[in-house]
């Protein structure tokens, strides 16, 4: 026979389901609606390989099934093409990124076509463009009059690699999310902000609802850290400083007080006479993340002012640290070394006093404890409070402190407002006019949108917004007198909050969506997507989702009923593919090389697809070999009439590739196709049951499925066809346990065999089964699976081999083994 032409078959059918707009889908069904979504990605210059492609086949695989299913499934893709690197490609080139930007999105068109994903192309966004940005800048517009988009002076992130500002959520472990080991500065700049910290209680709360994956849930709980605690003033030089505290009961024991180095306001604080010590501790230092606090070496100098403690007027020396964090709490912390464990080595190392106040149950503490004691216990040199417990003691201590007005109970979030201006010129520019009469003036809506220059100059790493006359140059829409333009733009991630709204109504340029269609789509039902969003991503969208809802615009408080977190594909050497190491595979090569099929169905079947795994050409060429096995087979069958086990088979795979397929286990669904086609192969099956085997391969290999879908005589297209429902009456049960035991004997002899140190030694294996349980067993089956000779023997069987005397051990269905 001759050889399979995967690629004249794949082109076939994408041009077919592209002709006949199969995947296509409005509002209008009378059918459920599903939405399937994956993140959409930033289109690097380097295309795509089968790492990246990873989410895009388990994505396609769910909304094929979904369709089948009987749901009307809207599964967009789009760009988020605004970012770094084609800026950076053109700064190189001196040229635009936009030509990088759109030479790179058709690449990614391309290489996505090869793959035949279902996309619904027609609602694309790609989010560089003018159509779309001009919504971007129209949020930005409603969040500016609501007072949720506002710029303050404040100590902001920089990376210098990036030679802009980051958001907190984009600096992990100190260094910038893009450049791993690039230490993040603190500058203080103007920035705009967006003030998500007005939704952080409704973003928690909704989380404990929520059915995403704990890790995340988890992460976004620590991420915006509910703390319940106290405000207590502290004078300083007559003026009140607020500090935060969750241990308002510890307030005697107070010794001296921590300003952060970041904190604004802190040279206000410095004398004269301290003034050059600070200054030249402040020149030493870094910025210091939250995660960065614990292991960090706590230094500090004094600044020469004092703070009043409220509750005893006691005088307390006021230090600058580096281990408060500037935008927590007050970004000034009361001290308290005996209950503290920063504090009490911050103490130590400037010989500080250390004055224990709560006093533990079974042992007595002083101030020459070796480390801070954090646990509870009664209240102990702290004058009217003594012998109070502490928790009690908090209480106490707070109202006693809010008569005198000095304090108060408050909650607070490690969730700070998020910083959304940047200093680069390819993203949404911000819609703010400077005017030298009116201040900042929001750009009017009937102006949108401020559009990016076409003609710019990359003459330095500068902005070239920033030296660009004819976009600075602008009237005040108040006053008319000459204005100049804001030229710092958005943050990108400010895109990618609410594209899945604009997907479902791409073409709108009356209004951002019409309110009807996103009702119709919304909430998205799976979300697919990686890990490293969980305190990114996956927080803003939900943000905007609460935002547009407030408008009016939405119904729903959250955008995503699910979220499935997809593995990596490492190279087959281990590493993270990339071109540097060597060991990529790009898309093109592998659909060349295994066919799109193969290639879908091999990307699947190594692992469940949330975890990681290498890539391995041997394994796809199984793959491949297993598909022409496929389909020379079904093209050439001629179907009769089924047999009992055949149905049996049949209908027990139909329910548990369906569950597997709906759970993401895609990989136990690819070994139970394996095991199916194998009864095919053995048995005589019927027009309609292989219509069923057909199906239920075509969510994961949809071109070969359609063209065995006509060979067989069916129209087009199987794409469309309801998915098989599993007869239950069909599954034998005592077949399928027989099977099973089988199974389950395969699994126990690898398990074994995996304890050998070489199992190339191993060349017999000896089953020794209860007499009537012999027929349940198939020596030439089991020798396949296992890839050795194995024998089966009754154990009452005189000419058994059996020199170990294993066959005492056989149980009903758990037989001896024998491993020779
Ligand atoms: C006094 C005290 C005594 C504290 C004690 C703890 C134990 P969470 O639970 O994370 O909210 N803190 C307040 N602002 C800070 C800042 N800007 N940078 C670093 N630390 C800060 O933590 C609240 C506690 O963290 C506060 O309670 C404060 O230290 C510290 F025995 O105040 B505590
Ligand atoms: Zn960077
Ligand atoms: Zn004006």
């Amino acid at each position: 026979m001759k050889e399979i032409n995967f690629k004249q078959i794949e082109k076939k059918w994408q041009k077919k389901w592209e002709k006949d707009k199969i995947f296509q889908v409005s509002e209008k069904s009378k059918k459920p609606k599903y939405y399937v979504l994956e993140q959409f990605p930033y289109p690097s210059g380097s295309g795509l390989h089968v790492g990246h492609s990873f989410i895009y086949t388990i994505g396609d695989i769910y909304a094929r099934l979904k369709r089948m299913q009987g749901f009307n499934v809207l599964y967009p893709m789009g760009f988020d093409s605004f970012g770094l690197p084609a800026e950076n490609a053109a700064i190189k080139a001196k040229s635009h990124p936009k030509k990088f930007t759109e030479d790179a999105i058709k690449n990614f068109r391309k290489e996505m076509g090869l793959f035949g994903y279902s996309y619904d192309w027609s609602r694309i966004i790609e989010t560089h463009k003018p159509e779309y940005y001009k919504w971007d800048q129209w949020i930005f517009l409603k969040m500016f009059e609501k007072g949720l988009a506002y710029r303050k002076r404040a100590s902001v992130n920089w990376c210098s690699k990036c030679n802009t500002v980051l958001s907190n959520e984009q600096v992990h472990n100190g260094n910038c999310w893009i450049h791993d080991n690039q230490k993040v500065k603190i500058k203080q700049l103007n920035q705009w902000f967006f003030k998500i910290t007005k939704y952080a209680d409704e973003l928690l709360k909704e989380l404990e609802k929520s059915n995403w994956p704990e890790f995340i849930k988890t992460a976004q709980k620590n991420w915006i850290g509910k703390s319940h605690g106290t405000e207590i003033i502290f004078k300083i030089n007559k003026e009140s400083w607020p500090v935060f505290t969750t241990r308002p009961d510890t307030l005697f024991g107070v010794t001296f007080m921590v300003i952060s180095s970041q904190h604004p306001d802190l040279m206000s604080l410095v004398t004269p006479k301290n003034k050059g010590k600070v200054e030249r501790f402040l020149k030493k230092l870094n910025s210091t993340s939250e995660e960065d606090l614990a292991k960090l070496e706590k230094e500090g100098v004094f600044t020469g002012s004092y703070a009043i403690n409220p509750i005893n007027n006691e005088k307390i020396p006021v230090w600058v640290g580096n281990f408060v964090l500037v935008d927590y709490g007050s970004g000034m912390i009361m001290a308290v070394p005996a209950h503290d464990q920063r504090d009490f080595e911050f103490a130590k190392k400037y010989k500080m006093p250390i004055k224990p106040v709560i006093k533990p149950k079974d042992k007595a503490i002083n101030k020459n404890m070796t480390e801070a004691y954090i646990g509870p216990g009664h209240l102990r040199n702290s004058e009217g409070f003594d012998g109070l417990y502490y928790e009690e003691a908090m209480n106490h201590i707070t109202i006693a402190l809010k008569e005198k007005k000095l304090g108060k109970k408050t909650i607070n979030y490690k969730l700070k407002d998020w910083l959304i201006s940047r200093q680069r010129f390819w993203g949404t520019p911000i819609p703010i006019i400077y005017c030298s009469k009116c201040g900042t003036v929001p750009v009017s809506e009937s102006d949108l949108p401020v559009k990016l220059p076409d003609k710019i100059k990359f003459s330095s790493r500068k902005n070239p917004l920033t030296t660009n006359k004819k976009f600075l140059k602008t009237k005040c829409p108040i006053c008319n007198l000459p204005s100049k333009r804001e030229t710092d733009t958005m943050d990108t991630f400010v895109n990618s909050s609410w594209y899945f709204l604009r997907y479902t109504d791409n073409k709108n340029n009356k209004e951002i969506f019409d309110k009807k269609k996103a009702d119709y789509w919304m909430p998205i039902d799976i979300y697919i997507g990686g890990r490293e969003h969980a305190t990114m991503h996956d927080i803003y969208f939900r943000f905007y989702t609460k935002f547009l809802r407030d408008l009016g615009l939405l119904k729903i408080d959250e955008p995503a009923k699910q979220l499935f977190n997809q593995g990596f594909i490492l190279g087959e050497d281990g590493n993270k593919m990339s071109k540097s190491k060597n060991n990529v595979v790009l898309l093109g090569e592998a659909a060349k090389k295994y066919g799109v099929d193969a290639t879908r169905f091999f990307l699947v079947s190594v692992a469940n697809p949330s975890s990681d795994y290498y890539w391995s050409d041997s394994g796809a060429n199984s793959s491949t070999k297993l598909i022409k096995k496929v389909f020379k087979f079904f093209s050439k069958m001629k179907p009769s009439k089924s047999s009992k086990r055949l149905e049996s088979k049949l209908n027990q795979a139909i329910k548990q590739i369906t569950e597997n397929l709906e759970n993401f286990k895609y990989n136990l669904a690819t070994i139970k196709l394996r095991e199916l086609l194998d009864v095919f192969i053995e048995e005589p099956a019927s027009k309609k049951d292989v219509e069923s085997f057909i199906k239920l391969l075509s969510p994961i290999c949809p071109h070969i499925s359609e063209e065995l879908w006509e060979l067989i005589g069916n129209k087009p297209f199987i794409s469309l066809q309801p998915w098989p429902k599993a007869n239950k009456s069909k599954i034998d049960p005592k077949l399928e346990e027989q099977e099973q035991t089988e199974e389950n004997i395969i699994s126990d002899i690898n398990n074994i065999l995996n304890l050998i140190k070489d199992k190339n030694d191993a060349k017999n294996i000896y089953i020794y089964v209860l007499p009537n349980e012999l027929k349940n067993y198939n020596e030439t089956y089991l020798s396949e699976k296992i890839g050795k000779q194995v024998k089966v023997f009754a154990v009452n069987d005189k000419n058994k081999h059996d020199p170990e005397n294993k066959s005492k051990k056989a149980k009903p269905n758990k037989p001896g083994i024998y491993i020779e």
